[in-house]
């Protein structure tokens, strides 16, 4: 399902994201239309004509000026202004906010050439002990409630991305990364790596699962049950463990 082209959004803030995007697209494409109509009219209206002569101007008359001038000023404040403003406005939203590590389900995901590992704490909410839950490409999250997602990277940079919660972030080696959502809508949807990272980069497609507190909840139960903790990559959450 597509919302005006895009993937469905399911998150609390993406539509803060595609209102940018239109906001963007829309001052661009006015500013483009009056360029290019502009182009049109002047080509036409100063075309060769028999009995006109061209002349030549360095454009430096103060007529000349305040017309660039001004034209520049009102592109920079009708453009470049209006999208900065909104555009801090969007980010505080998105990024502005980390739910607390208590209300939050944690999430670390390491990935690799070419799969996203991915591991929970398990019940007793700290990584790294018998209990944690890994996956490969599988991440369940209970919807409504806010995820933490901590990134790190085995071998190249990858970028994590979910589209239809227009989040993304890149994930480097030898750096935790993080980003936090939140799922308002359950489902089965696409995770992908967004950073060319080799030749098999078109692999990494995992899946996201928003599901009840309960499903995820026997879901968790299951995992823990099918395969034995892996513990050869993790790293601190420092003061949010
Ligand atoms: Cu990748």
């Amino acid at each position: 399902m597509q919302q005006w082209g895009f993937p469905v959004d399911i998150s609390t803030t993406g539509y803060r994201v595609d209102r940018l995007f239109w906001l963007a697209l829309w001052l661009t494409g006015i500013a483009f239309a009056l360029v290019v109509g502009a182009l049109t009219y002047f080509l036409i209206c100063y075309r060769a004509r028999s009995d006109r002569r061209a002349y030549y101007t360095h454009g430096d008359s103060h007529g000349a000026i305040s017309l660039t001038g001004g034209l520049a000023l009102l592109v920079f404040l009708l453009i470049d202004v209006n999208l900065a403003y909104h555009d801090h406005a969007a980010w505080q939203a998105v990024w502005g906010a980390p739910p607390s590590a208590k209300e939050a389900l944690r999430v670390e995901i390491m990935p690799e050439q070419f799969a996203w590992n991915i591991r929970y704490a398990g019940p007793d909410g700290v990584f790294r002990t018998a209990d944690d839950v890994t996956t490969i490409n599988q991440l369940h999250v209970p919807i409504n409630r806010p995820v933490i997602v901590q990134l790190s990277s085995k071998d190249v940079i990858h970028s994590f991305f979910l589209p239809n919660l227009r989040i993304k972030m890149d994930a480097v080696p030898g750096m935790v990364t993080s980003l936090y959502f939140q799922a308002k809508t359950s489902g089965t949807y696409d995770i992908a790596c967004a950073e060319h990272c080799g030749f098999g980069h078109y692999r990494m497609r995992g899946f996201l699962v928003v599901e009840s507190r309960e499903a995820f909840t026997t879901w968790m139960v299951g995992q823990s049950k099918a395969r034995p903790p892996d513990s050869s990559w993790g790293w601190n959450w420092g003061g949010a463990a």
